[in-house]
């Protein structure tokens, strides 16, 4: 399965323990505690054999062909798709196990109550004997992997090490992979120490599964902030499994960021275009499948306006030498959210996907395609779903074509959490910056979330201590990227609350302290948007590419223009602030219906606020003293401001 160009250690070493001459020769790095912490892990979890990933096109298209041959991967129809492949996962493992998410640091309280926690000795010794013996029968892979380009003094090494190929072709289009890794590293180079198994070991002779992993009770996704290490086992999928994403880039990468004064965020980077030329940097935190991948390379319904990509999930973000935040996207490819995403939604997204894309959980076509729910393409007349299954569909009652099971129920031909993997290069609207060393000046913060009501559309903080409470007090309607129930309001400060990688409150605080290390007039001005606002008819705005509407705004604000009403909440537009030259409602609303609604949207719901505003105490309550006093005294002011 390796290319010939890996350093393959002899199968037969089973404890591959190198000789001086293999360490020399043979490895392809010289980094001592690299080959002796990859040496135990071999040892302890028995790997059949150890291969050094080179990162090369070769090596991706050996393991792609392995996995085809594998039944793993089905390659997809080359004139339709090429150079593409749908993989589909056990039906248990389909998305981050947040409950099985753990920040072991040594106290309690440094984890913080929104993060799950065990003492860091205990959890180790629990995974060690996972660990024992979990690569019997399989290949042991290193991942030798750069998060953010090679060398930018932002960028950060990992080193995943995995018995599973398909995780091993996922990192080489979600990071950068292989030989120059180790090169840029070096003999003694930092590097986070990254374990990953699927828990599934062989026995001689056994058949092995196209989807092993292990079960729910056993799965641990385990973070060791005080060493910088990830231990993840039992999962194949996603967060669970490509390490340098969640796990290094947000969960460990936040807790480096807090000590070295710089950010880690759930957030998208776009560069913004005006009509005169002028270019804005925008960072937007919204929880997972809230329109991120959609907003990055939104196609803006404003003639003039252009938006590119810099990275549609995470920023990490330094401040440079002029006091200004710079941004880069530590990833290399995006993992984007399948169903709902069609040439109206995200036709950048599709043109992304044409080619060279990894597919998980989708429905496969009987001309070698894929489809999945929202894809806007009607649904084809025979699919496999994305549990295998063969299926027709029917027409229910209201004439729409369905799939229904076996006992009668209207089923998903895609999973909800169904995702590509692409390269980023191949996105048609990628920023020529996109992998500037030295990132992108950020001019605005957006937070969101999913909130059918009360949030208005856009509404801009009053200053930095308000801009974090705003971020704070973030809340979102749950979706299926992860295992638990969707579609009930939980609070996600700043879209992290999956990916903390330390105690929130403590997160707050650092939030709070960046106007220290610069001044605040430089830092970026912050807004929360809510595209999500419901009425009888549907959302109450047409989202998508008419977002480039509220983002016009935002430009003007950052620029010191742009009409505004001061309200206890922020500065909200005012409701004929917008430009709404063309905007047609998705909905089907008259003029007169849509003016109420953008009156509504940019109003305050003062009886609404109110009880936002409890909420938020209550999500405060956990933390207990350790919540900045600055962010409790915020609540109060607009408390008290609602009540006048
Ligand atoms: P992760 O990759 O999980 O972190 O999420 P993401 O934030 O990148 O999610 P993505 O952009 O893939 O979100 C997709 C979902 O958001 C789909 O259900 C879309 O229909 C929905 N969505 C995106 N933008 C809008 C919008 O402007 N309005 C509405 N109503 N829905 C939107
Ligand atoms: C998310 O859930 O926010 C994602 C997908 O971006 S995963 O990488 O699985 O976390
Ligand atoms: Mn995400």
């Amino acid at each position: 399965m390796a290319s010939k160009k890996s350093t393959t250690c002899a199968a037969t070493c089973k404890t591959v323990a190198p000789t001086a001459a293999a360490k020399k020769n043979t490895l392809p790095t010289q980094h001592e505690e690299l080959i002796t912490w990859v040496k135990d892990f071999a040892k302890l979890s028995q790997a059949k054999n150890v291969v050094w990933c080179d990162g090369s096109k070769k090596e991706y298209k050996e393991m792609c062909d392995a996995l085809v041959k594998a039944g793993v991967f089905t390659p997809l129809n080359p004139k339709k798709r090429p150079g593409s492949f749908l993989a589909r996962s056990h039906w248990s493992d389909v998305a981050r196990v947040e409950d099985r998410t753990y920040i072991a640091c040594k106290r309690q309280e440094d984890a913080g109550p929104m993060c799950n926690w065990i003492d860091p000795a205990e959890l180790k010794k629990t995974m060690t004997e996972l660990y024992r013996g979990c690569m019997k029968g399989r290949t042991l892979y290193v991942i030798p992997f750069s998060m953010g380009p090679i060398g930018s003094p932002i960028a950060k090494i990992g080193v995943e090490l995995t018995d599973s190929p398909y995780v091993v072709v996922n990192m080489h289009l979600m990071t950068r992979v292989g030989t120059k890794v180790l090169k840029e590293l070096g003999k003694n180079g930092e590097f986070v120490k990254c374990l990953h198994s699927i828990g599934s070991p062989l026995k001689a002779g056994q058949k092995d599964s196209t989807w092993p992993c292990a079960p729910l009770e056993k799965k641990y996704i385990a973070h060791f902030p005080e060493t910088s290490e990830i231990w993840s086992f039992g999962s194949g999928y996603g967060g669970n499994a490509l390490l340098g994403k969640k796990c290094l880039a947000l969960r460990i990468a936040s807790n480096l960021a807090r000590q070295e004064g710089w950010l880690a965020e759930h957030m998208l980077i776009l560069k913004l275009t005006s009509p005169q030329k002028k270019v804005y940097y925008i960072c937007a935190a919204f929880p997972s499948a809230c329109g991120k991948t959609n907003l990055a390379m939104m196609e803006p319904r404003i003639p003039g306006w252009t938006v590119e990509t810099v990275g549609d999930d995470i920023s990490w973000m330094k401040i440079g030498a002029d006091g200004r935040l710079y941004a880069i996207n530590p990833e290399a490819g995006f993992f984007g959210v399948a169903p709902g995403t069609s040439m109206e939604s995200n036709p950048n997204a599709m043109r992304t996907i044409a080619k060279n894309t990894i597919f998980t959980n989708c429905g496969l076509t009987d001309d070698g395609d894929i489809w999945w729910e929202g894809m806007g393409v009607p649904a084809p007349d025979h699919v496999i779903d994305w549990k295998g299954v063969s299926r027709k569909p029917t027409v229910n009652a209201k004439g729409k074509k369905v799939f229904l099971d076996e006992k009668g129920e209207e089923i998903k031909v895609a999973h909800p959490n169904a995702r590509f993997t692409a390269p980023a290069a191949q996105c048609p609207v990628i920023a020529a910056e996109w992998e500037d060393p030295a990132g992108v000046p950020i001019d605005a913060f957006l937070f969101g979330g999913r909130r059918p009501t009360v949030i208005p559309l856009v509404n801009q903080a009053k200053d930095w201590t308000h801009a974090v409470f705003m971020g704070s007090a973030a809340g979102s309607e749950t979706t299926a990227a992860n295992l638990s129930a969707v579609g009930v309001v939980r609070r996600d400060p700043m879209a992290m609350l999956p990916f903390f990688g330390y105690n929130a409150a403590d997160y707050l605080l650092h939030w709070l302290t960046m106007p220290l290390r610069t001044s605040e007039a430089k830092l970026p001005k912050v807004f929360f948007t809510n595209w999500f606002r419901k009425d009888g008819k549907g959302f109450m705005w047409n989202g998508f590419g008419d977002n480039a509407r509220v983002l016009k705004w935002v430009c003007e604000r950052i620029d010191g223009k742009g009409k505004f009403q001061d309200t206890a909440i922020g500065y909200l537009p005012t409701p004929d602030a917008l430009d709404m030259k063309g905007y047609v409602d998705g909905s089907g609303r008259t003029a007169g219906e849509l003016k109420t609604v953008m009156a509504t949207l940019t109003s305050v719901d003062k009886e609404g606020w109110k009880k936002e505003i409890a909420a938020v105490a209550e999500s405060y309550a956990p933390f207990g003293n350790k919540i900045p006093f600055v962010l409790k005294a915020k609540l109060a002011e607009i408390t008290a401001a609602l009540n006048t």
